[in-house]
């Protein structure tokens, strides 16, 4: 993110409210690299921060009023919106203020004092991309919250308060993978995040080093967490961890993966939800190894495995992220999986540099040829977590 982002975020919110703001900050959306579902399982995932941030200008208050101004929303709902702190109620939103409200909601209800602020966001994550632009945006607000308010509290602690705002607040049951990678992920790096106890490990991920590319390829169709398929499959998981007497699936080590599916008899869709999630933790240690043994080419085999889990047994992909792959694979590409909460969103694609031209284009053709948009493709480089940056 360039200081003159910053500088215009600025600008722009000393229009609105009349003085400079404290500070700002950004906060970063992510690509999973490997670990789809697995979060709410305890289970392994692997992301990396994208260059693509949430902005926000943020001012505190001690009047107890909280001020929301967002750049990127147009029409009746994109003036300043006034709250008070101490009204905030969870799943009283359904607006784009129930994030940074929900993270105001969220500190309070854990006792940290927040007593109000002026916020202008300006964010370039694309929205319902599977990019987490909404992680992008509660991590920001907390991180800026954090540090006017003296709180102290350290990157994993603000992401499980992010995640609790986007749980009970918003309304949405997802795990904590993207507010994680939003907070601590590093430049250069993959994060090897251990969702039970949040324990991390920081994989050097440096692609162009090896003559390599990771593509993003934003299908444009877009997905919603909240809407019941994330929930089912939630449900889903957790039904198979009580049928197998376990806290959570990630208790089921893979070796032992066959007895237990025989114990879950004929229930063929819990069955492949387990499926897939043990074999999804599985996969990132597989990756974890590749990559610190110097195989990084051999990770591309692990990410098309990872797609066919999730199309076949998890059942989240569609038909446009299934043609991205099907189109980049047989162009070439070394590897290739949808990311994210499925149904829609981005794919990842592993090339070597030498093909990207050749993957890109027999992927948009791919698309004219089936009618459907224009997917949008650009290189992901492994970039900085949520910093101050003014
Ligand atoms: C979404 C959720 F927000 C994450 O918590 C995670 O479950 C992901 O889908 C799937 O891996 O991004």
């Amino acid at each position: 993110m360039s200081e003159a982002v910053a500088e215009a975020v600025a600008e722009r919110f000393k229009e609105l409210y009349g003085a400079d703001p404290q500070g700002v900050w950004a906060a970063p959306g992510r690509v999973n690299l490997i670990g789809e579902h697995t979060d709410y399982n305890d289970g392994f995932v692997m992301p990396f921060a994208l260059p693509h941030t949430a902005v926000a200008a943020v001012s505190r208050r001690d009047d107890g009023v909280l001020r929301l101004h967002s750049a990127d929303i147009e029409g009746d709902a994109g003036g300043v919106v006034e709250l008070r702190v101490d009204a905030l109620e969870p799943e009283s939103d359904k607006n784009w203020t129930a994030y940074p409200a929900g993270v105001v909601w969220a500190l309070r209800a854990a006792g940290h004092e927040v007593s109000g602020a002026d916020i202008h966001l300006a964010s370039t994550v694309p929205a319902g991309a599977g990019l987490s632009s909404s992680a992008a945006l509660e991590v920001v607000i907390a991180l800026a919250l954090n540090d006017l308010h003296d709180l102290g509290l350290k990157g994993w602690q603000l992401a499980r308060l992010c995640q609790r705002a986007e749980n009970v607040y918003v309304g949405a049951p997802v795990g904590i993978m993207d507010q994680t990678a939003s907070a601590c992920c590093t430049a250069g790096h993959a994060l090897f995040l251990d969702t039970r106890d949040l324990s991390q490990r920081q994989i050097p991920f440096d692609l162009a080093a090896e003559g390599l590319r990771l593509l993003v390829v934003d299908t444009q169709v877009k997905h919603e967490h909240s809407t019941g398929e994330y929930g089912k499959r939630r449900a889903g998981c957790e039904k198979g961890a009580a049928l197998l007497g376990v806290d959570a699936l990630r208790d089921i080590p893979y070796a032992e993966l066959d007895a237990a599916l025989e114990r879950l008899g004929d229930d063929e869709e819990v069955r492949r939800l387990v499926r897939h999630v043990v074999t999804e933790d599985e996969r990132v240690e597989r990756v974890v190894s590749l990559l610190e043994s110097g195989g990084t080419r051999a990770i591309g085999p692990v990410l098309t495995e990872g797609h066919a889990s999730l199309r076949d047994d998890f059942r989240i992909s569609c038909t446009e992220l299934d043609l991205v792959v099907d189109t980049a694979l047989s162009a070439g590409a070394l590897g290739a999986r949808m990311t994210g909460g499925g149904f829609g969103g981005s794919a990842i694609v592993l090339a070597e540099v030498t093909d990207v031209d050749t993957i890109t284009k027999a992927v948009q053709e791919a698309f004219a040829a089936a009618g459907f948009t224009a997917p949008r493709v650009f290189e992901a480089v492994p970039s900085a977590g949520a910093r101050r940056v003014r």
